[in-house]
């Protein structure tokens, strides 16, 4: 069973206005009056100012000044970013706009395994020999790389840092820092490379969809207009990947950007080379980007494959250690591939509703990845009771990833499953679904639809409206699809003039 949580206490009917139902959803989406404008009708983001996500004039100027110079003196620049979809997405905006300025730019982004995540000595020394560039530009990391500043340094390389990752207290050496915890880092790139020219914010919505950031304020004006703009794209890799799913050339929503057109990306970097994905957004000509979205097709089934089979393994694993009376998940093994144990973990958590941990027993570090429940902040947990077994902690309240050695396992999972006991103690761990508000059936009709409409696009921190309707009843009942998964009923309110619309069908899939 899960808890229902209304947002408002109020019960919506016939008797509701588009107004009043407009004003309720903008109340729960906690959408001041003064915002609800731009809510509605977000500011394009050409007509945004780098104040409006906070970033520093001085630093931004000071790195334009630099790149110019580099264009100029036909220096080597070098765009270092990341292998999910906003790493490669602000990699591609960057790279793009500065090559198309004249700039001599080669682009870089980790390998998974080889070179982990953000800038670092060894990735460098490796790219160095082949690539030895004169300026340096993060995308999507950089903030805490102190060690590899440093390095860039000692050699003479200028470096200039986008991020979005929260800094810690001592900034690393650079050139510049640009910085801004309230974008992702495809938007931030997008703030830089808009200086040089028409740089691409449909990829930069798409980055912000991935890295799931809320809908909300900034991040609305580049998935609105980005969403448009990524539907009737010319860009010839984008294309190839809508044709080979099965987008099209339908209208975008910011849920075909996440499930359907992200994965895919996301899927080179997470069963080979990451690369692919950045060729795919690069490609010249649809030729080339059927090529590379036949690949990540491929691979995105390869990752899918590897899922299942560590779902499965994960399953089996949990059963067999179980304890009802520890509310984690800690499953560990060295058959988990590493590109994949933050979704095995987060399906996890979706089934059994319990925190879970999932590591890939890697040598001679192994990588782990969590997911948590509503009721327990992981990173907290984490933290409490990592007694320094643990290299590389990061995440939030909700999901989070760390590196231990094999050795540290068993002694960490015990810190652990001590701390968990001890921080939900008291607590019922029960999903929640979140309601609107109350509402009879006559609360449904066209005019209301529409206005909900005007709400899109939904995602992460502005949720679909959804609506509870208590003591309705099931008029007839029928099993869909070829298989009988799905269900449509017939429903009624029996204290609710009837209408056209009255009773109701519904359809609910894979709840036969
Ligand atoms: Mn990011």
């Amino acid at each position: 069973m899960s808890k229902i949580k209304l947002l408002s206490s109020v019960t919506l009917d016939q008797k509701t206005t588009s107004d009043d139902l407009l004003t309720l959803l903008l109340k729960n989406r906690k959408v001041k009056p003064a915002d609800q404008p731009s809510f509605l009708k977000p500011p394009h983001p050409k007509n945004l100012t780098p104040k409006d996500i906070k970033l520093s004039a001085t630093n931004l100027k000071k790195a334009v000044e630099r790149i110019k110079i580099a264009i100029k003196n036909k220096e080597k620049i070098l765009i270092y970013g990341d292998y999910d979809v906003d790493g490669l997405t602000a990699t591609t905006i960057i790279w793009e706009v500065l090559r198309e300025k004249g700039g001599q730019v080669k682009s870089f982004v980790p390998h998974r395994e080889k070179d982990g995540y953000g800038l670092n000595q060894k990735s460098l020394e490796r790219i160095f020999k082949s690539y030895k560039p004169d300026l340096l530009i993060t995308v999507d990391n950089g903030i805490v790389a102190h060690q590899a500043a440093s390095f860039l340094k000692k050699e003479k390389i200028d470096l200039i840092i986008t991020d979005h990752h929260l800094p810690e207290k001592k900034l690393p050496p650079a050139l510049s820092i640009i910085h801004s915890p309230l974008v992702c880092g495809a938007v931030v790139a997008w703030f830089l490379a808009r200086e040089f020219g028409s740089a691409d914010y449909g990829l930069a919505g798409l980055g912000t969809v991935a890295d799931c950031l809320p809908l909300i304020s900034i991040n609305r004006s580049f998935v609105y207009h980005g969403l448009d703009s990524l539907t009737h794209t010319k860009r010839p890799g984008l294309n190839a990947l809508k044709q080979i799913t099965s987008i099209g050339q339908k209208k975008l929503s910011a849920y075909d950007l996440g499930f359907i057109l992200g994965p895919r990306l996301n899927a080179a970097g997470r069963v080979g080379d990451p690369g692919n994905s950045l060729r795919l957004l690069a490609s010249p000509d649809i030729a080339t980007a059927g090529t590379y979205a036949r690949l990540l097709e491929k691979q995105n089934r390869e990752r899918q494959k590897e899922q299942t089979i560590g779902q499965t393994l994960a399953r089996s694993i949990y059963e067999k250690e179980k304890d009802p009376n520890i509310p984690l998940i800690f499953v560990s093994s060295p058959d988990f591939n590493p590109g994949t144990v933050g979704l095995i973990s987060g399906r996890l958590t979706q089934e059994h509703y319990l925190p879970s941990v999932v590591i890939s027993q890697t040598t001679p570090v192994s990588k782990a990845s969590c997911r948590s429940v509503a009721e327990l902040d992981i990173l907290k947990a984490l933290r409490q009771a990592n007694k320094g077994f643990l290299i590389d902690l990061g995440g939030h309240s909700a999901a989070a990833g760390f590196s231990i050695f094999p050795k540290n396992i068993k002694k960490f999972k015990k810190s652990l499953q001590v701390t968990v006991k001890k921080m939900v103690k008291g607590k019922k761990l029960e999903p929640q679904i979140k309601a609107d508000a109350s509402a009879k059936i006559s609360l449904i009709n066209l005019k209301n639809y529409q206005t909900i409409q005007k709400l899109q696009p939904f995602g992460i921190g502005n949720p679909e409206p959804s609506f509870y309707f208590e003591n309705l009843k099931v008029i007839d009942k029928q099993l869909l699809g070829r298989d009988k998964n799905h269900l449509k009923l017939l429903l009624d309110d029996p204290v609710t003039p009837k209408t056209e619309s009255i009773p109701l069908e519904s359809l609910s899939f894979w709840q036969a």
